[in-house]
């Protein structure tokens, strides 16, 4: 009889183990696969590049390893997302081409209407065959300059007419000349390319899309570096070589249109801890200040607002308020780290415009207040940084 009653007890205690225990711990499991699942399609980024040679790797050993390629793994790594990668660059395509294929080919629209990043190189093949047809002057190079605004215009509007989600996000390489060191006694080869590249600057401004200013890493600020000196190209003298490649990728990654030190990329992300479910387009939707506080800095024209939001970013907003600082008080009103942004709009947030997105500070709003420290402590409570790893 004991044993019975202990052969229930047991049955009992398991039983009450099971539903204490076991229907949780799958409950729990069930949760977290399907927010797994949830957060993986989220994350999962289609990524389509358009262009020539350039973008199609021409001439590597492995154009596997060309900059798109390793720009897909950047977007990849900086979000922390899955990407899918479509590269349909074309060799020696110049714009008109490119032009038509994303007004007629079915396979670009198709890419086009469901990506997320698009990325175009296009242009080069015009000035280079004009260049290889011996222009030098005015004369042949400005209608090549009139067809490509209107097929850049073109191509832009037609991928907007075919994929209108708020967050496509279009980034354009502008052009660089492997043969400024030739092509000294033509002037004019290089005046073209650089008013494409106005052209692309002050329409892709316009327009919101992001620039790669390949140009200003392969032929420096001021236009006159050879490429080729610095091993950026190939022995045909035009393409870019392994290490152009990784140069061009580098740039399109490191683009910040806004100049918040958070890039288009990280902005772009669906996670605001590595800097995420901001706009690439507002320079103050990352909470991240001149440390420390300016007026108070031993040599102030050094410090800038950096990836980073630490405690040190609340003690320099509070240090404003300490000061007192709104609109036309001293210490708002100066530049001292001559960035050409008044110091007190570098410091002023207003209230959060949504309280659920507590990363997401509102506009300057005139005054450095201690909410404005409270709102630059949450972020860093939040853990927000958007450098890149
Ligand atoms: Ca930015
Ligand atoms: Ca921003
Ligand atoms: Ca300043
Ligand atoms: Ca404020």
């Amino acid at each position: 009889m004991s044993s019975k009653r202990n052969r229930h007890k047991t049955n009992l205690l398991l039983s009450v183990l099971f539903i204490l225990l076991v229907i949780p711990a799958f409950i729990a499991f069930v949760y977290f696969a399907t927010q797994k699942m949830v957060i993986g399609a989220a994350g999962s980024v289609n990524y389509v590049a358009l262009g020539d040679s350039i973008s199609a790797g021409y001439g590597l050993p492995d154009s596997s390893h060309g900059w798109v390629s390793t720009f897909n793994g950047n977007i990849a790594n900086d979000e922390a997302v899955s990407t899918n990668l479509n590269n349909l660059a074309i060799p020696s395509l110049p714009s008109s081409d490119l032009l038509n294929k994303v007004k007629t080919d079915t396979v670009f629209r198709s890419a086009i209407s469901s990506a997320d990043f698009i990325t175009i190189d296009t242009g080069t093949v015009d000035w280079w065959v004009a260049r290889w047809n011996g222009c030098s002057s005015s004369v042949c190079f400005d209608p090549v300059l009139a067809t490509y605004k209107s097929n850049f215009d073109a191509i832009i509007s037609e991928i907007r007419t075919l994929n209108t989600k708020s967050n496509l996000y279009i980034s354009v390489m502008n052009l660089y000349n492997p043969y400024v060191a030739v092509d000294t006694a033509y002037p004019a080869r290089d005046q073209y390319l650089q008013l494409m590249n106005s052209y692309i600057a002050t329409r892709s401004t316009s327009l919101g899309l992001g620039v790669a200013d390949v140009h200003k890493a392969f032929n420096g600020a001021s236009g006159t570096e050879d490429p080729v000196a610095k091993g950026y190209i190939q022995t045909d003298g035009l393409h870019p070589s392994q290490t152009g490649h990784g140069v061009i990728a580098d740039v399109f990654r490191r683009v910040d249109t806004d100049g918040d030190a958070c890039t288009d990329v990280k902005e772009l992300g669906p996670d605001h801890k590595l800097g995420g479910q901001r706009d690439y387009k507002n320079k103050w939707d990352f909470y991240s200040v001149p440390v420390p506080a300016l007026f108070a800095a031993p040599d102030p024209t050094k410090v800038f607002a950096d990836s980073a939001i630490s405690a040190a970013d609340a003690d320099a907003v509070y240090a404003y308020f300490k000061k007192a600082a709104k609109n036309g008080s001293a210490e708002y009103e100066q530049d001292l780290n001559k960035n050409g942004i008044k110091d007190g709009l570098e410091y002023d947030r207003g209230p959060l415009p949504d309280p659920s997105k507590p990363w997401l500070p509102g506009p300057a709003d005139g005054v450095i207040g201690a909410s404005d420290a409270q709102e630059a402590f949450a972020s860093f409570k939040l853990g927000d940084n958007c450098t890149l790893r």
